[in-house]
């Protein structure tokens, strides 16, 4: 919850459709090359699939030592055992997943303006938003982003660790505010080197 939530460098959204290699080994090259979160991000699996699916990113989770969370679905993140669940505005409330994971999960929150970064804050049970879209990206469909000025309008203002998110690549990502991390789907998932992108994700090149 607030004031004790890690602050994460690079978390990696792992879906396996995006995935150049097997989605596993994806996986275990992105956190070697730095990643410290890892969202469980499966829009067309049933339920009884993202259980099976996020039982074995789990089981990676603990022996690379990294939380895994899973997008929207607040049951199977508890099941899965899983450190916690990232939400989006139309899932659960935050506090309705707190409830049911308990206060050592990590709950997430995507926010797209400040309004949404301010009631995160003041639930009072989010430990970290998301804030997005910080470029354009098809992965959900943006055609625009709301660019690196909006997401250091975004860390100025939230008391919550943020993590830019859309559109993301080692190209752009240092145009993006030090201060917030930043959660990667496709050019992490599509790489060819998993472990070289993420490292340039979370070191800038001098
Ligand atoms: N949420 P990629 S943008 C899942 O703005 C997601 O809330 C966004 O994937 C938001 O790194 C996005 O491939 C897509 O752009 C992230």
């Amino acid at each position: 919850m607030s004031g004790r939530a890690p602050r994460f460098r690079l978390c990696l959204l792992l879906t396996r459709r995006l995935c150049r290699l097997a989605p596993l080994e994806t996986m275990r090259r992105a956190v070697a090359g730095g990643a410290d979160l890892v969202q469980v991000r499966e829009k067309d699996a049933s339920p009884r699939e993202l259980l099976a699916w996020t039982r074995e990113v789990v089981a990676l989770g603990r022996e690379l030592g990294v939380p895994v969370v899973v997008d929207d679905d607040v049951a199977v993140a508890r099941v899965a055992g899983a450190a916690g669940v990232h939400l989006g505005q139309d899932d659960l409330p935050p506090e309705a997943a707190r409830r049911v994971l308990g206060p050592e999960a990590l709950v997430g929150w995507s926010t797209h303006d400040l309004d949404q970064v301010a009631a995160a804050a003041r639930s009072g049970v989010v430990d970290y938003v998301g804030f997005g879209p910080a470029f354009p990206t098809a992965t959900k469909g943006y055609a625009a982003g709301l660019g690196p000025a909006a997401v250091a309008e975004a860390v100025a203002a939230s008391p919550l660790p943020v993590l830019a998110i859309g559109g993301i690549t080692p190209e752009n990502r240092w145009r993006l505010p030090r201060e917030a991390g930043v959660a990667v789907s496709s050019a992490l998932c599509g790489a060819e080197r998993p472990a070289e992108v993420a490292h340039d994700l979370v070191e800038p090149s001098v």
